[in-house]
C-alpha cells in the first residue's frame, strides 16, 4: 500500500507522521474520508494494534494518518517533559494539517489509551470538523488518578507533587505531567460531544479497567461500545475483534452519508 512518511512542526516541535492510502487512491479530484490515529503512553505508531487499525481504515476506503505525540516515537520532545497539554497542542496541529489536504472529505479521530483520552478531549474541541471519534481503551481516568495520587500504580503525594515518577524501563515522568493532568476534567468534553462515538475495550484490561468505557458509553449522547471478552490493554488475543468493530463502524458511518 502506498505510504508517505514526513514531519510537520507544532510550535517548533517536530511531529512524525505516516499517511497510508487505500487501494486505488488517486489525487485526481476524488475525496476520501481520513482517520487520524494516536498511540498511547510510551507507545508509538508501529505498535501492532495501531498499524492494524490503520490498515483496517485503508480497507474501508479511508486514508489513515498515524501521528506520534510529544516525547514519543520519532517526534520531538522528551518522554519526561511530555504532558497531556502538549499532546493536545500536537493533536490540534495534526487536525489542521489533515483538514487542509485537498483530497479529504470527512475527518475521523481515533486513539488508543492515553491517545484515546486525547481523542475524547480534542474531539470536543474540534467537534465541528469531525464526523466521529473512536477512543480505544481510553485512559480517561488519568486526571482522576493524578488527583488521587496514584499513577502507574505508584502512590505519590497529590499535594506536594514529586519531581518525577519512575515509569519503568528507564523512563521518568516529570512533575508537570501530574500538575497538568490534575486540572483536566474529562466529563465536560464527553457531554459536549454529540457526534457518533465508537468505544472498544478488552474485558481483561489491567491498565485501564473496562468500566471506564462503560461509563463513557453511558455519558456520550451517541456512543456504541464493543467489549472484547478476555482481551488485554493492547489486544494481545483478539486484535481481529477490535479491527472488525472499527471496520463495521467506519462502513456504517460512510454509508450513512
Ligand atoms: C496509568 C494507568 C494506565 C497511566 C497510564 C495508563 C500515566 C495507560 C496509558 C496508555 O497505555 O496510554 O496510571 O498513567
Amino acid at each position: 500500500m502506498d505510504q508517505k512518511e514526513f514531519f510537520i512542526a507544532d510550535d517548533g516541535i517536530r511531529i512524525h507522521m505516516k499517511l497510508d492510502y487505500p487501494a486505488a487512491f488517486t489525487e485526481k479530484g476524488q475525496k476520501y474520508p481520513l482517520m487520524i490515529i494516536f498511540h498511547g503512553f510510551t507507545g508509538h505508531m508501529e505498535e501492532d494494534h495501531i498499524v492494524a487499525v490503520a490498515h483496517t481504515a485503508n480497507e474501508a476506503g479511508f486514508v489513515a494518518l498515524r501521528a506520534e505525540m510529544y516525547g514519543h516515537g520519532l517526534s520531538g520532545g522528551t518522554f519526561r517533559e511530555h504532558t497531556l497539554l502538549k499532546w493536545i497542542s500536537n493533536a490540534l496541529a495534526v487536525i489542521d494539517y489533515a483538514r487542509d489536504l485537498p483530497y479529504v472529505s470527512d475527518l475521523y479521530l481515533c486513539g488508543h489509551s492515553q491517545g484515546g483520552l486525547l481523542t475524547m478531549l480534542v474531539g470536543a474541541m474540534e467537534q465541528d470538523r469531525l464526523r466521529a471519534i473512536l477512543p480505544l481503551s481510553p485512559a480517561w481516568m488519568i486526571p482522576e488518578i493524578a488527583r488521587k495520587g496514584e499513577i502507574l500504580g505508584i502512590p505519590f503525594d497529590p499535594v506536594e507533587i514529586p519531581a518525577q515518577l519512575d515509569a519503568g524501563d528507564g523512563l521518568f515522568l516529570g512533575e508537570n505531567y501530574i500538575r497538568t493532568a490534575q486540572v483536566i476534567e474529562v466529563e465536560p468534553s464527553i457531554l459536549r460531544f454529540k457526534k457518533p462515538v465508537l468505544l472498544v475495550h478488552g474485558s481483561a484490561d489491567l491498565s485501564v479497567p473496562v468500566h471506564y468505557s462503560e461509563k463513557a458509553a453511558a455519558l456520550y449522547p451517541d456512543a456504541r461500545l464493543v467489549i472484547v471478552p478476555g482481551d488485554t490493554h493492547c489486544y494481545d488475543y483478539h486484535l481481529e475483534a477490535v479491527t472488525e468493530a472499527v471496520r463495521a463502524f467506519l462502513e456504517e458511518m460512510k454509508n450513512q452519508k
